[in-house]
């Protein structure tokens, strides 16, 4: 993306877009960092051509995921994909050695298979080759900006998602050294909204003025950055960051790290100066997924196509907990889908429009779920909640989520973490001084749409059956 600031409002240009596929080799998955980069320079070239100079440019990225590069800088290994199998027992492990609620009070972070920490575990028992040649690990926006600029340094948005962050933002070496992890491969943290270094690639820096341009370390966490886009008023707000996951939350100063946010396993994501009580919740992950699985059978895949169909079906057919780990990976969604039905007592989608309708309607539902669980634990009530992202283009999702909380949602900005990026580059550069300064100018530069709240008797029954499905999904998987 590109972004142009006439020192009041901004605007996105987007430049480049790719897909960002999976590779899985073996029944391992992992991310092609090498194409990413390729990616990401032929874009910036791109920019660089149609707009001239560039003052600076920041990445973001999903969090947890990292490389491990050796004393020469080599990448060792390209860097494994959060949903790789091997994750869910090495968080067992972990837990089964240091204790559920040590991991929590120690890091304020959510026990999920796919943290860095049960990575790097999973990767000393399988790996340990790797591991010993390795020199620094990096989470994949740092990975890239050290292919770029040369730098290494773990920004602090992103590195509290490994979980071997403490909640005073250092490095947990003791727990990492109690598991038997190498605390040498931990480069230093760096703050967000300031300027990383200059230009190192070669071929970029043959780009007119580019020797000028500077690498900046936005919110790298594209949840962190996404919110900082929130065109909010003020008032209390819960947030969703929506796309392959949605991440549920609120902004608090201070981490939240109390029996009741262990019990309902909610987290606390580092921000700009704050942090975010948050659930990670399975998102439209189970949509895409559901998508790819349709296509190969030669059905209807469009999501227009399946949203109209999903509109007309029958309402409430199936609901189930989405956060159940058994959905986390699954090779075949819909059948995972079908069989948790079955578990359940409940009929089982017959069509692709009941099947996406009750995805969609599990996720409202979870959304109040979690909703509840969040004004339980800050003693607040939310009025609204904003959805930002690329699932806040969902209306019928937006229409079900106000329907299920009972709340006005207000969805927008689309590309909300591109938005925030920018935001974290024009603090960096000293264009704009102050968070509040931040959301006034989102303001002016926002759209948004809002969905006021319908149909509350049946969304009441609807959860009843919710928290039933839930708890029985709870026993089985
Ligand atoms: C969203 C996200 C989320 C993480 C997940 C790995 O893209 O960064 O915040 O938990 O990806």
């Amino acid at each position: 993306m590109h972004a142009a600031f006439n020192g009041d409002s901004f605007g996105l240009q987007e430049v480049r877009r790719f897909h960002n596929h999976p590779l899985r080799i073996s029944n391992r998955l992992y991310w092609n960092v090498y194409s990413l980069l390729q990616e990401m320079k032929w874009g910036i070239e791109d920019a660089a051509r149609t707009y001239g100079a560039i003052a600076s440019f920041a990445t973001d990225s999903w969090a947890v995921d990292y490389g491990l590069v050796d004393t020469n800088g080599h990448l060792i290994d390209l860097p494994r994909h959060y949903r790789d199998p091997r994750n869910p027992s090495a968080m067992e492990e972990v837990i089964r050695r240091i204790g559920r609620g040590v991991l929590f009070q120690r890091t304020g972070i959510q026990l999920n298979p796919i943290n860095s920490l049960y990575q790097l575990y999973a990767m000393r028992q399988q790996d340990e080759n790797l591991l010993a040649i390795a020199e620094t690990l990096l989470l994949i926006p740092d990975l890239l900006n050290f292919f770029l600029c040369g730098e290494k340094a773990a920004e602090f948005t992103n590195a509290t998602t490994t979980q071997f962050l403490r909640p005073d933002g250092e490095w947990d070496t003791e727990l990492l050294t109690q598991l038997g992890l190498p605390i040498r491969l931990l480069p230093r943290i760096a703050q967000p909204a300031q300027v990383l270094g200059g230009v190192r690639d070669e071929e970029l820096r043959q780009l007119p003025s580019f020797t000028s341009t500077k690498v900046v370390h936005t919110a790298s966490h594209d949840t962190g950055a996404a919110v900082l886009s929130i065109p909010h008023g003020g008032a209390h707000y819960a947030y969703i960051s929506s796309g392959t996951w949605s991440l549920m939350g609120t902004v608090v100063n201070q981490p939240v790290i109390t029996e009741q946010a262990q019990r309902f396993n909610l987290t606390n994501e580092g921000g700009l100066g704050n942090y975010r009580l948050q659930k990670n919740i399975m998102g439209l992950w189970l949509v895409q997924e559901a998508q790819r699985i349709l296509k190969a059978l030669g059905e209807p895949y469009d999501i227009e196509l399946l949203l109209q169909l999903a509109r007309l079906a029958e309402p409430f057919l199936f609901v189930f907990n989405p956060d159940d780990t058994r959905l986390l990976q699954p090779l075949d969604m819909p059948a995972m889908i079908r069989r948790i039905c079955h578990e359940t007592g409940q009929k089982a989608p017959a069509d692709a429009g009941q099947l996406i309708r009750g995805i969609l309607e599990s996720l409202a539902l979870k959304y109040r779920q979690v909703l509840e669980e969040l004004e339980l634990v800050t003693g607040v009530r939310y009025d609204s909640i904003h959805v930002v992202g690329g699932g806040s283009q969902n209306q019928l999702l937006s229409q079900f989520t106000a329907n299920a909380t009972q709340r006005v949602v207000i969805t927008g900005p689309v590309e909300a973490s591109a938005m925030g990026n920018v935001v974290g580059q024009l603090l960096a550069l000293g264009e704009v001084s102050s968070v509040e300064q931040v959301t006034a100018l989102i303001r002016r530069s926002v759209q948004v749409v809002s969905y006021m709240p319908q149909d509350a008797e049946s969304w009441d029954a609807a959860y009843e059956r919710f928290q039933q499905a839930s708890r029985k999904q709870a026993e089985i998987s």
